[in-house]
């Protein structure tokens, strides 16, 4: 490997070695970048890696909230800012258990290739916080989110940084915490915050976009191989809004979901999550807060598997759309077993590195990877910042207009890039080069800092 970028790998994996997430995406991105920075040894000398893998700034903030019953309690929030080179920066909120720095700084870190991927204006930033919204109330939610904003705001702005939501984060919170921004700042500054309610500055489509973003994809990917999505059937993993939205499309277009799933296990549904009614109740089991996919087997009448994932299930697509790390070695091996062609991640970093690379090894399997696929949601955040500040709404047909476009054009650059660095056909590896080299051109313009 190039000396200058295995050194800066080297450096990472020491200076932050209790970081395992966020090593294994800086391991995975520049694991593309060789031919890259071979051709252009300036970056080695303006140290655009090293600078690349530090956030220009992370704030650690304590949170306090009052549950219902009166007592108190304390998470810790996050907001990494961590790339401002092309834009505000631009990425959603976490609430999970499990968030942490490392965690943070994975997503901070994916979110700067994947913005810059959309070819719209926004830089890489990402936040959240170890609240559990498992079983919580509407109320202690509102108060938790408040109580968040109070930390944050003065750290976001339109111009500045521009939260979305992420997992634990929908719709309603991002209702809660735009209220409490404009509690605080005393303006209506709807375009510090992406996700909202149509009623006061939502952009059409949003709820829909990383879902049926990740499906137009697909269909470029498909009609690369001269194969349609008609009749399709798809694993997905999750049950939350982008696997809900890749539900409606793929019926939509002829396809058919057949697996969800939760932290309880997985569903299988062979007729798909293809009706009104089905498709209407992930919305409900996910508002539930029980966060159990067990309720749609028990609704519906179909096979539960407590404890499994979905990816033993032959099918014609494998869709992993819930979490990071959730195909490993063993699924992967599985996935090829099946004879499975194609391996669409969704979520951000679903696979592990080791997998990643087997699969990209099997030469019946085409991979893409999650950075590219489910881009489509934080460009339609961008789309809905243009609109805000622009102070009017665009229609649902334009907006999936551009929603498509953008897509089409992802896809097309990150095959174009790796045509480019002589990789062949390799969406992964594209979708890396082509993500870098918009942020490494910004940041060579702006001087060193
Ligand atoms: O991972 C992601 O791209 C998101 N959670 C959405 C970010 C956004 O700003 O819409």
């Amino acid at each position: 490997m190039n000396a200058y970028l295995a050194s800066v790998i080297e450096n990472v994996k020491t200076k932050y070695a209790n970081e395992p997430e966020f090593i294994q995406t800086v391991e995975e991105v520049f694991s593309s970048l060789e031919p890259v920075i071979e051709r252009h040894p300036e970056y080695e000398k303006a140290d655009l890696l090293g600078r690349m893998v530090e956030p220009e700034r992370t704030f650690i903030f304590r949170v306090t909230w009052e549950d219902d019953k009166g007592n108190w309690h304390t998470n810790t929030g996050y907001r990494t800012q961590f790339n401002g080179a092309i834009g505000p920066y631009k990425g959603g909120l976490r609430f999970k258990k499990d968030v942490n720095l490392s965690i943070m700084k994975f997503l901070g870190f994916e979110q700067i290739f994947k913005n810059s991927l959309t070819g719209l204006p926004i830089g890489g930033g990402k936040g959240g916080s170890d609240f559990d919204p498992t079983g919580k109330s509407d109320r202690e939610i509102m108060r938790f989110c408040q109580s968040f904003m109070q930390a944050l705001y003065r750290y976001i702005g339109p111009d500045v940084d521009v939260p979305a939501g992420d997992i634990g984060v929908g719709s309603r919170e991002i209702g809660y915490l735009y209220g409490e921004y404009r509690r605080l700042k005393g303006a209506f500054e709807n375009g510090v915050l992406t996700g909202k309610g149509f009623a006061y500055g939502g952009s059409l489509v949003r709820p829909q976009a990383t879902g049926y973003g990740s499906v137009y994809y697909l269909e470029n990917v498909l009609k690369h191989e001269g194969d349609s999505i008609q009749g399709k059937t798809i694993a997905c993993a999750g049950f939350g809004n982008v696997t809900w939205g890749i539900c409606q499309k793929a019926a939509e277009l002829g396809a058919r979901v057949v697996t969800l799933s939760g932290p309880d296990g997985y569903i299988h549904d062979p007729d798909g999550v293809i009706t009104p009614e089905k498709i209407a109740y992930l919305v409900e089991m996910r508002n539930s807060g029980r966060n159990k996919v067990q309720d749609y087997a028990d609704k519906f009448g179909v096979q539960f598997f407590p404890g499994e994932k979905p990816w033993g299930v032959k099918v014609d697509v494998v869709m992993p759309s819930a979490m990071e790390n959730d195909v490993h070695m063993e699924h992967a091996k599985q996935i090829v077993s099946n004879g499975i062609k194609y391996y669409i991640e969704v979520a951000n970093m679903p696979t592990t590195n080791d997998a990643l690379q087997f699969l990209l090894a099997q030469p019946g399997v085409i991979v893409a990877p999650s950075k590219a696929v489910n881009a489509g949601g934080v460009a339609t955040s961008a789309l809905e910042m243009a609109q805000n500040s622009e102070r009017l709404s665009w229609t649902e047909e334009e907006v999936d207009r551009q929603l498509r476009h953008i897509m089409d054009t992802i896809y097309q650059m990150s095959v174009d890039a790796a045509a480019e660095y002589g990789l062949g056909y390799n969406l992964v590896a594209g979708a890396n080069i082509a993500g870098f080299l918009r942020v490494a051109e910004a940041m060579m313009a702006q001087g060193v800092f």
